[in-house]
């Protein structure tokens, strides 16, 4: 039993196309506070929240776009998922993955307080990887993971309270990385699992491997879930679609083998665009999804290891 909190973060500030302002409700809509009671879960549902007011200098980066905005969903998710933890489970609802600023730095801020390492798994086909300075684009979904790790470049933004440091970020369904992103990831010490591992070990292997390393250090755990890590084929309700993503079995396996691990202290949903989707086939994945994370099973019995 878990008291789950939702939080509606309409944040459609981190890049061009809009329309994932829209997400909240079509979780809603597809029965995500339904799925979570039939579970046996309490779920308070805290509507939908707004970015302080926030008036940030400039940048050099001329791409940049949406700065303020983003700083001020930053600093409003930072206080709201502090305040959640203290008081159940916080499931934020996006939202495009910007809102991941905010989510992640606040629920590091909460396990510093508890004197707990928090770790963060990316399901997502990109990186995430940029700052102010490297981003093209200039579409600020595409940095979130360079923030919380405390990478340089996000002078714009809030002091982080607490770093995660990179070892212990896990990122998963990788296909689409820049450059930039790359040579700042490849040295160092995220695990970085592509969609080519997918195809040769399965995803079972290298996220247990890293729910082991969770696990060794009484470790929590923050799930940042981006729709574009499924394939396209089965999740079209997404701006940044990639080819040759997880399947819908690849995704329940791993929220399962999450929900086993006893390690997960918050998830965000992000990147839902509701205008792109197919008679909400997409939303109502994520909302299974996110009932096999929170302990929907057909047969209750553990991942066999080494298998
Ligand atoms: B998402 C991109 F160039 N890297 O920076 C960029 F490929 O939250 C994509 O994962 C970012 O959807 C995608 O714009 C951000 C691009
Ligand atoms: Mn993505
Ligand atoms: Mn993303
Ligand atoms: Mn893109």
């Amino acid at each position: 039993m878990t008291d789950c909190i939702l939080i509606g973060a309409p944040v459609d500030c981190g890049k061009q196309r809009r329309g994932c302002l829209m997400g909240p409700d079509a979780y809603r809509t597809a029965g995500l506070v339904e799925a979570l009671q039939g579970l046996g879960h309490s779920v308070m549902d805290r509507g939908n929240m707004t970015p302080d007011p926030a008036d940030p200098p400039p940048v050099a980066n001329k791409a940049v776009h949406h700065l303020p905005q983003t700083v001020g969903w930053t600093l409003s998710l930072m206080r709201a998922a502090q305040e959640a933890a203290k008081e159940g489970f916080p499931i934020f609802m996006g939202g495009d993955h910007a809102l991941s600023l905010g989510s992640v730095a606040g629920m590091a801020a909460h396990a510093a307080q508890l004197d707990r390492p928090l770790f963060v798994l990316w399901l997502d086909a990109h990186t995430d990887f940029h700052t102010l300075e490297t981003t093209t684009s200039g579409n600020l979904h595409g940095t979130p993971l360079a923030y919380v790790t405390g990478q340089k470049g996000f002078d714009p933004f809030p002091p982080l309270p607490s770093v995660i440091p990179v070892e212990r970020v896990g990122l998963i369904g990788l296909r689409s990385v820049d450059p930039e992103e790359r040579a700042a990831l490849e040295d160092g010490e995220a695990m970085l699992v592509d969609m080519r591992m997918i195809d040769e070990v399965g995803i079972a292997r290298p996220l247990g491997t890293f729910l082991d390393k969770v696990a060794a250090v009484d470790g929590l755990l923050h799930v940042s879930l981006d729709v574009d890590f499924l394939d396209p084929a089965v999740a079209p309700a997404v701006g940044t679609t990639v080819p040759g993503g997880a399947t819908v079995r690849e995704a329940h396996l791993a929220m399962e083998m999450l929900s086993d691990s006893g390690r997960v202290c918050s998830l965000d949903l992000v990147e839902l665009n509701p205008s792109l989707d197919e008679r909400g086939r997409t939303a109502s994945l994520m909302v299974d999804l996110c009932a096999s994370l929170m302990g929907r099973r057909v047969f209750d019995r553990p991942t066999p290891r080494g298998a």
